[in-house]
């Protein structure tokens, strides 16, 4: 009997501890609210404490992003793991993966970050291991490659099947893992978040709230460069040439994006004589605009 309420007991003591496992914070993709065609932009994801903060171990994020929008650059380690001097990180972009995009979009590409804060590397530890304040987790670097005026989503991303494992958090020791509770993105590419059962196996607790970004894309105005918003009419290469004759003052509608309209064979160069030759041709119908980027 005695052994039988001492069980119950520990049992309690068991079950106390399991609660008292949680880390509630806020994870967060940024929102960049303008970047224009070709322009190289850095995309924060970061983690703020909802409560208390509480050790973390290490992390294991999914993010997706619309490759006909954005192209991959490269990833740099956030400010916590530099601060607190977090032993292991890597940034793994999967290029020939494509996956589903649940509502009306193309197929995202994913990256997935790893960072483990203590390795087994001898006397070395981290100093610190758990984000008192809003901080970076990664920066990403992506090149706007679409020159279309949209709002493009870049969200933490659930691969079917890994819904228990994706976007997690552990605690110091590894043995508390810490899954999304709430999952906030603009509806788009909301494929999954993990699934309730997850938390079934003692152990795996939801507290995370996840919060998608994404950027604005600003659009190009290559072609028309009267303004108009009719780009390649003639119009664009009368203004075009008399630039060459007069200099800027051919421009009297907005000068800056008049001279960003002139970059028509998108070699990241404008004002240039083979702009104003292959705008001519477009015009005369002989060619088609040129894709940018190579
Ligand atoms: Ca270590
Ligand atoms: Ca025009
Ligand atoms: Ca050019």
């Amino acid at each position: 009997m005695r052994s039988s309420k001492l069980f119950t007991t520990v049992l309690l003591c068991l079950s106390l501890l399991t609660v008292s496992a949680s880390a509630k914070y806020k994870v967060e993709i940024e929102t960049v609210p303008q970047a224009n065609f070709g322009q190289s932009i850095v995309v924060d994801v970061s983690i703020e404490p909802e409560g208390t903060a509480t050790d973390l171990g290490g992390f294991e994020l999914w993010v997706s992003y619309d490759p006909g929008k954005l192209n991959y650059i490269s990833t740099q380690q956030g400010d916590l793991l530099t601060d607190c001097d977090w032993e292991y990180f890597t940034a793994d972009p999967d290029p020939s993966t494509y996956a589903p995009c649940c509502i009306n979009c193309d197929d995202v590409k994913l990256v997935q970050f790893v960072s483990i804060a203590d390795m087994n590397n001898g006397p070395y530890h981290p100093s610190c291991y758990a984000p008192t304040v809003k901080t970076s987790l990664a920066k990403i670097t992506f090149q706007v490659i679409s020159e279309e005026e949209v709002f493009t989503p870049i969200y933490f991303y659930w691969r079917t099947g890994e819904e228990c494992s994706d976007n997690s958090f552990s605690n110091l020791l590894g043995t508390v893992l810490f899954l999304g509770d709430g999952v906030y993105d603009n509806g788009l590419f909301n494929c999954s978040g993990p699934d309730p059962g997850c938390e079934n196996p003692p152990g795996a607790v939801a507290d995370i709230d996840f919060y998608g970004g994404g950027v604005y894309l600003t659009g190009s105005h290559r072609g028309d460069v009267n303004r108009n918003d009719i780009p390649y009419d003639l119009g664009d290469a009368m203004v075009f040439n008399q630039y060459f004759i007069y200099g800027l003052s051919a421009f009297r509608i907005n000068i800056a994006e008049q001279i960003a309209a002139t970059d028509v064979n998108c070699d990241g160069y404008v004002l240039t004589l083979a702009d104003l030759i292959v705008l001519q041709r477009i015009v005369a119908g002989i060619q088609e605009p040129p894709p940018c980027g190579e």
